[in-house]
């Protein structure tokens, strides 16, 4: 039966009344259960061997026109619905998103899921079933508030399984439920997202914002995604989340097998586990223990689990590679505590080097360490990354296990970032170049030929434009801000942290502000947009978006500075937002202090939907640059080595760039001036003063004037129309490259061999 029919006959037998008299969320309910139930009836991805794919978020974004594009019947969709007075991305504004993730290791396990699934791969992946997600950001008197974020309803992706596993912790055993959400590839076949959860959560206990009792493990165990860590109940709270992750997964990977009778000392021939940062570490002292349960030995138990393992590393920020107090671990956990002993005397027979240990001389265990001691393999993210873990950060265990080491450069599905969020780019590309490059990425190159054509670097600049007026439209719905669709849109959409440097943005900001008030205007208005969400504990961080959303309200209250600069700070950014402000982005602001952003994957992001890079020499960042050349990217700033010897020597002082450089002296003092005052609070601004004067741990001060001649150098690039267009055009033909389908070829061919 032909679509129109199907969802016309569904109508009138649901609702009594044809599709034209539906409101949207009768038409998003009729979609939401056309797709279950195709998705319900397409094949899965079956094989010998299957990954698991083991990550504490999967920020998997709305999943409607996701998958009525890998089902390819989105035109169709939305042209019956149009049919019948309908818009599609009305109908989406039903869907909640769920926020299940944080931001780029979250968003790559769901872009993962997408290639896996569509390149054949069969693979589960696990999570948990956070209820109120990781927050909702509001702004109040220019501060971030924290609220719960509840995503699930009784139409939704989610399904309840009756799959229950028993988790046992020191004091209490917790029953894990399975839920399920269908994961659609490009090839009209599923995987499962897996997510556990525990029928006794009680979302009543939030009161006031996000608080609520940290010890009431059987009640508020998944409600919160990183839940605040700052005392040690929150800390152990994120104990209980991850071996509740992690035993669920384990027991459902032994269930899965021992359902096809084979034997558990084969398990690498049947499965692979890739565990996404160190939140799931706890998996391999886990199946170890259930694998003895299962009358393995110590040393099989250990040997199959190592090469059945392999690790991804996410960072090089010391801070944020896990360490637990081993008594935490005895407190809540005892069951794993001898294996990790074992496992970590078993390691020192291996090394003697300090930096090695699992467990160390305070008793802390170092999950990084377990993870690339017992498991076949480590990757970072980028290559200038991995080359940073090899060389510094990992290097005993490079000089240990050279060949446990390998880079996957990140990538990002190009359903969602190009088809999806750009259709008008998406039509353009095909027009010129064919439908073949949505298979195979790299094919985009072929738009190279067009790099002189005017007709289609106009046609490039149209597109581009109506995306900008899009976004303006939804903006002033959204948030009512007008903001000039004529101005060049400049976006730093991330989660907020020192180290990628929203504060070097701002500075630059009040640079431009300044210069305003002395009568020295930009030769076009520029529109300087954020998005980020702080964690809730990260004071300084909080501070910033004080500092950014101060600025905000400066410059709207002052007419004649916002004719030439605004700064637009979008309330609580998510995929949706994310979907929305990259397709219109003219620059992309990629400014981490170089070595400390592992990848980054939104520059990819922007990149294909055709923003120009202004960024340091860090992450992905420097496999842009390669592929673009110098003339369609603007790199600034200390390279890596630069930084990193600065910090070995600890010789940077940024009072010094504060006393000796007026520009800077200026723009510092500027965060404290009565201004700043008018619609800031006094404390929080002085908070982000003095850390730049008196810290600055991650060399604002340093990048600065490269980072302010660097910006007037692609601004005025901006002005030469075709010119720009052309830099565009580079961009969008060399982004084939950072397909997470390349990346999960890449994975799938030298760590998880499943087909
Ligand atoms: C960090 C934090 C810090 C504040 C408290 C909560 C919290 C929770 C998790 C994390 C880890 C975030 C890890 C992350 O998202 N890393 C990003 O991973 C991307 C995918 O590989 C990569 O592109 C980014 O460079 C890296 O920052």
């Amino acid at each position: 039966m032909k679509l129109e029919k199907v969802l016309e006959e569904y109508s009138l037998s649901r609702y009594n009344k044809p599709i034209s008299e539906l409101d949207n969320t009768q038409c998003y309910v009729m979609l939401l259960d056309y797709v279950k139930k195709q998705l319900e009836s397409a094949p899965q991805v079956e094989g010998k061997k299957r990954l698991y794919y083991i990550s504490a978020e999967f920020l998997i974004g709305k999943l409607l026109s996701n998958n009525l594009i890998n089902l390819k019947i989105y035109h169709e969709v939305k042209e019956i619905l149009a049919k019948n007075g309908k818009s599609l991305s009305e109908i989406e504004e039903v869907e909640l998103e769920p926020s299940l993730g944080n931001g780029g290791l979250g968003r790559l396990a769901a872009c993962f899921m997408d290639s896996i699934t569509t390149l054949d791969l069969p693979a589960d992946g696990v999570g948990l079933n956070y209820h109120l997600g990781l927050f909702l950001q509001k702004f109040e008197q220019n501060e971030q508030k924290e609220y719960p974020n509840p995503w699930i309803t009784d139409d939704s992706w989610l399904e309840k399984t009756d799959t229950v596993f028993e988790v046992p912790f020191k004091d209490l055993t917790l029953p894990s439920r399975m839920y399920q959400i269908d994961v659609s590839g490009y090839n009209g076949k599923v995987n499962k997202l897996k997510l556990f959860d525990l029928d006794s959560v009680d979302e009543t206990i939030v009161e006031s914002g996000i608080g609520f009792d940290k010890k009431d493990i059987t009640k508020n165990l998944t409600l919160f995604l990183y839940p605040d860590d700052s005392d040690d109940d929150g800390r152990k709270l994120r104990i209980y989340q991850q071996y509740f992750l992690v035993s669920s997964a384990a027991q459902m990977i032994i269930a899965d097998l021992k359902e096809k009778n084979i034997d558990l000392r084969t398990l690498n021939e049947y499965a692979v586990i890739q565990i996404n940062d160190t939140h799931p570490s706890m998996v391999i002292p886990e199946l170890i223990r259930l694998l003895q349960a299962e009358g393995l030995d110590f040393d099989e138990a250990v040997s199959v689990v190592e090469k059945t393992t392999a690790y991804t590393n996410h960072t090089i920020l010391a801070e944020a590679l896990e360490t637990w107090p081993i008594s935490y671990l005895e407190e809540i956990v005892p069951q794993l505590v001898p294996i990790i002993k074992e496992l970590d005397a078993l390691a020192k027979t291996r090394s003697s080097d300090e930096k090695t240990f699992i467990i160390d001389k305070d008793n802390r265990v170092h999950m990084a360490s377990m993870d690339i001691y017992f498991s076949q393999s480590t990757n970072g993210v980028a290559a200038i990354h991995t080359d940073i873990l090899k060389n510094e950060e990992l290097h005993s265990f490079y000089e240990l296990y050279p060949e446990k080491f390998n880079n996957k450069t990140n990538g990002i599905t190009f359903r969602r970032w190009l088809f999806e969020c750009d259709p008008e780019l998406t039509q353009f590309i095909d027009d010129h170049i064919g439908t073949g490059y949505k298979k195979d990425a790299l094919e985009l190159q072929k738009l190279l030929q067009f790099k002189d054509d005017e007709k289609a670097l106009k046609e490039l600049l149209d597109i581009k434009a109506i995306k900008k007026r899009q976004l303006a439209e939804y903006l002033k719905s959204a948030q009512n801000i007008e903001i000039d669709e004529h101005s060049i849109y400049d976006i730093q959409i991330k989660r907020l942290h020192e180290y990628k440097r929203q504060q070097m943005n701002a500075l630059y900001i009040i640079d431009e502000y300044l210069k305003i008030k002395d009568g020295i205007y930009p030769e076009r208005p520029i529109t300087c947009i954020f998005g980020a969400k702080a964690a809730p504990a990260y004071i300084l961080a909080k501070d910033i978006i004080h500092v950014i959303l101060t600025l905000q309200q400066l410059i709207e209250s002052d007419p004649l500075v916002r004719k030439h600069l605004r700064v637009v700070m979008v309330e609580n950014y998510n995929v949706t937002k994310a979907e929305k402000l990259i397709p219109a982005a003219d620059v992309s602001e990629q400014i981490s202090l170089a070595s400390k952003e592992a990848s980054g994957t939104s520059n990819m992001k922007f990149m294909l939907n055709g923003a120009v890079t202004l960024g340091t020499d860090d992450g992905a960042n420097v496999e842009i640059h390669e592929l673009v050349g110098d003339d369609n990217i603007y790199i600034f700033g200390a390279k890596a080595d630069e930084v990193i010897a600065h910090y070995k020597n600890s010789d940077y002082v940024s009072r010094t760039y504060y006393e000796e450089d007026e520009r800077i002296h200026r723009v510092v003092d500027f965060i404290l001036s009565d201004e700043m005052k008018k619609y800031g609070d006094e404390a929080l601004l002085k908070a982000v003063h003095d850390d730049l004067i008196n810290k600055d741990w991650f060399m604002t001060l340093l990048d600065f004037e490269a980072y302010v001649a660097e910006k007037k150098k692609i601004f005025a690039a901006y002005e030469d129309r075709m010119a720009w267009a052309k830099k565009m055009l580079v961009n969008i033909a060399q982004a084939g490259y950072f397909s997470s389908d390349r990346t999960i070829a890449q994975y799938n061919e030298e760590i998880w061999h499943l087909k």
